[in-house]
């Protein structure tokens, strides 16, 4: 006879976070929200990859780029690269990652000496920046020839085809360093020269980076960005159970410091299939996460496979409609609080900690705390992230009000058969994600630490300082729904009548 569970399966919706007591140590800025990203032994000095936010982005083409990986690397979380694109193309994208340097950017608005100002206000209107590189190929590492900025042009007094070489700042004109100079020299040649760009070039005059004035300043500001050894961004990147053989070691190869098993469902022979031969090949030197499950079975299943970390949720995501199409999931937070015991089983019985990622659901901000205080050591979130400036998807304008674009890795859009395989045909029978829109939200950086700052002050409310701390004093409950009523405002007529429901 088939198994039924006792209790109905809940989501963070229904769940409260009771306040515990607070000293007057308790407050935002004394929390410190570092948490484990791989696996670890007890007795290990420190975890192999520790991230200094609880928060990495979804492994969806529409949230997960090189840009956002270096926005959210510089607030302390990682970004999975999205792995449903060619091998090539996701390799490129973590290399971008990596050979970001903080500070130093490779440009990516460049024209051949053949443009016009056409060509210019184009490509400005497109990637939002108007500082243009001329080389000699149109190429970010061409030789340089000069640069065009704002000032350079007036637009309705320089004709619409006029070439950039008569209005650009020649090369024989622009202050340029060598490429390995300090971010600190670069910015002192930037104030004594008072410019607002500085070209880095190599022995043969390519181009390799721009310092801006502007990015000195907010580098400085970054006191939690990830960084590695060399001092490069930390990046994910997503793979199949498909084509690991071949996209691994490109992906190694291009530097990605963790890997995750995209799936919608991870309880199956393929994940443990590629696990071992990762394994195999690279011992535990190359640290790969898998997913998603919604039990204590899936998850024992993963963790002995070898996971370095198990990502849970099916069904709970924005724009998932495998619950409708297929009748399969759990509600997120019991699936939470049944793999965080079992995570700490596991760690009771193997001495080896094996962190859990809540994936997908998260609509407040709240909601994040409530999964770490329901035991998982970070969230992965995708509508979150699709909202900012850096998500790789268009921004358009829907009844008067900015939206991004946000589509989910199921849908006839992406096209990403592998995250559902089962082994037969290699194409999407049937759709499990939808295409949407979601407003519009900023900077990430803006966007995450006014989240971040809501999470560290319900920690304080509750006597904690760090997440274990939270995951030990935390007292929840469930609410019934006429007390989900109460919690909004109600009784009164609102002055301003925008429901609050899909931003945090
Ligand atoms: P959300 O943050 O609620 O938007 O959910 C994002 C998660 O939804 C992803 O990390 C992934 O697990 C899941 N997803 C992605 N695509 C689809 C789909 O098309 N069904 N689901």
């Amino acid at each position: 006879m088939a198994y039924f569970y006792e209790e109905p399966s809940r989501t963070f919706g229904e769940y409260l976070l009771v306040p515990g007591y607070s000293s007057a140590e308790n407050v935002p800025t004394a929390v410190s929200l570092k948490t484990p990203l791989v696996k670890y032994r007890k007795g290990e000095e420190a975890c192999p990859l520790e991230m200094n936010i609880p928060m990495i982005s979804a492994i969806m083409q529409s949230v997960s780029g090189d840009k956002l990986a270096i926005a959210l690397a510089r607030e302390g979380g990682v970004s999975f690269i999205y792995g449903s694109q060619s091998i090539e193309n996701e390799a490129a994208m973590v290399r971008r990652v990596k050979s970001y340097k903080a500070g130093y950017v490779v440009s990516d608005s460049n024209l051949a000496p053949t443009a016009t100002l056409h060509d210019v206000l184009e490509l400005k209107a497109h990637t939002g920046h108007s500082t243009i590189a001329i080389t000699a190929d149109g190429t970010p590492h061409g030789k340089l020839m000069g640069i065009v900025a704002s000032r350079d042009y007036r637009v309705n007094h320089t004709p619409d085809d006029a070439s950039v070489t008569t209005f650009m700042t020649p090369i024989e004109k622009l202050v340029t360093a060598p490429e390995n100079t300090s971010l600190h020299d670069c910015n002192n040649i930037i104030w004594d020269n008072k410019i607002n760009t500085l070209p880095l070039v190599d022995a043969e005059g390519n181009l390799k980076y721009f310092v801006f004035r502007k990015d000195y300043d907010s580098h400085k500001k970054n006191v939690n960005e990830l960084l590695d050894a060399n001092k490069s961004y930390v990046v994910g990147a997503g793979i199949n159970t498909r084509d690991y053989a071949q996209r691994v070691p490109a992906l190694v190869e291009a530097g990605a410091d963790v890997l995750c098993i995209d799936s919608s469902e991870g309880y199956s022979e393929w994940q443990s299939r590629t696990i071992a031969w990762i394994r195999e090949h690279y011992g535990d030197t190359v640290k790969v996460g898998a997913g998603n499950v919604v039990d204590a079975e899936g998850f024992r299943f993963l963790a002995k496979a070898g996971a370095d970390f198990v990502k849970i949720g099916i069904g709970g995501g924005s724009i998932c409609i495998t619950r409708e199409t297929k009748g399969i999931g759990r509600g997120q937070a019991t699936a939470v609080i049944e793999v965080a015991k079992a995570r700490d089983e596991y760690y009771k019985e193997t001495g080896i900690y094996v962190p859990i990622c809540s994936d997908g659901g998260i609509v407040h901000d709240y909601h994040i705390t409530l999964a770490l205080a329901m035991g998982a050591d970070f969230v992965m979130l995708g509508r979150y992230f699709a909202r900012f400036d850096e998500s790789p998807t268009n921004k358009v304008r829907i009844n008067g009000q900015y939206m991004k674009e946000y589509w989910g890795e199921g849908s006839n859009r992406a096209r990403n058969w592998q995250r559902y395989d089962l082994g037969g045909s290699t194409k999407l029978s049937f759709e499990e994600g939808v295409d949407s829109y979601v407003p519009y939200a900023g900077p990430l950086a803006d966007g995450v630490q006014t989240t971040l700052y809501k999470v560290k002050s319900t920690m304080c409310n509750c006597g904690a300082l760090s997440i274990p701390e939270l995951q030990q004093k935390a007292k929840l409950t469930v609410v019934s729904s006429t007390s989900i009523v109460e919690g909004g405002s109600h009784d009164v007529v609102l002055k301003n009548a925008t429901p609050n429901i899909i931003n945090g």
